[in-house]
């Protein structure tokens, strides 16, 4: 499983090697349109003229730093699993700064289809990611791959640890999602609304595991946690099991799985 798991992040690593190349491309375009501006004596005149107005923006940064200066947070994911009903590995997962409810999913609505599958059925977060990332109302998406220590993509297995990092000023939600890996398509995530980084100006920290929630994606139908031929430890390849058609709902049993804390310095 864990072979198989590492083929499958090694693949969407390359493949994101790919995507970067073609953002090298891009960015020399736009490298050598901004060139031929520049020999345009009426375009450098225009951006001289808004010289005021960028001025006008310079002095309004800083009214908000002074204001809400942004806080850094570190998110840690513990694999607690050993003490609880069960045994499993996460996942490599996906994460989010937002400030819409209902962002990442949504309890009780059948899956969107834009990546959520596929990290919780074989957790692979890559396709999730890419899709948050387009959303205006997330200010910042990402991948968690490498357990705590380790400097390769895998799971983290009883024992270990995701963790990851971002900045975030009041009004932000976080939300994230990690797969269940003894499940055909269950995940830990919090509420559908994310957990809200502030109370009031002041940052939330500490143990944060009592907002985490344990949900069935509704994408596969379910086997016994632990023993399905269909779930990803077992599975012959990504994507194998009955279809559900279900909406996401809560799955319960299994407290204890996952210890998060947060932590701001
Ligand atoms: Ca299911
Ligand atoms: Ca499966």
């Amino acid at each position: 499983m864990l072979k198989r798991l590492s083929i499958a992040l090694a693949l969407a690593l390359l493949l994101a090697a790919c995507g970067g190349s073609d953002e090298g491309d891009a960015a020399s375009e736009t490298t050598a349109a901004a060139t031929d501006e520049e020999m345009t004596d009426e375009e450098m005149t225009d951006e001289e003229m808004s010289d005021e107005e960028m001025s006008d923006e310079e002095m309004t940064d800083e009214e908000m730093t002074d204001e809400h200066m942004p806080s850094t947070f570190t998110v840690t994911i513990a694999n607690t699993s050993d003490a609880a009903k069960l045994a499993t590995p996460l996942a490599p997962g996906a994460f989010i700064v937002h400030t819409s409810m209902e962002t990442l999913f949504a309890d009780g609505t059948v899956d969107r289809g834009e990546g959520l599958e596929a990290l919780a059925e074989d957790g692979d977060p890559s396709g999730l990611v890419t899709s948050l990332a387009a959303l205006s109302t997330v200010s910042t998406s990402g991948a968690f791959t490498n357990p705590d220590g380790g400097d390769e993509a895998g799971p983290a297995l009883p024992g270990s640890s995701y963790s990851f990092t971002f900045e975030a000023t009041p009004g932000d939600y976080l939300s994230f999602a990690t797969m269940f890996v003894q499940s055909n398509d269950w995940f830990f995530a919090p509420a559908s609304s994310g957990i809200n980084l502030f109370d009031g100006d002041m940052p939330v920290t500490g143990d944060v595991t009592e907002l985490i929630g344990l949900w069935d994606a509704g994408t596969e139908v379910d086997e016994t946690p632990g023993e399905g031929a269909n779930q990803a430890p077992r599975q012959p390849e990504p994507n194998t099991g009955d279809d559900q058609g279900a909406p996401i709902t809560a799955v319960s049993d299994y407290d204890g799985t996952i210890s998060v804390t947060i932590t701001v310095g």
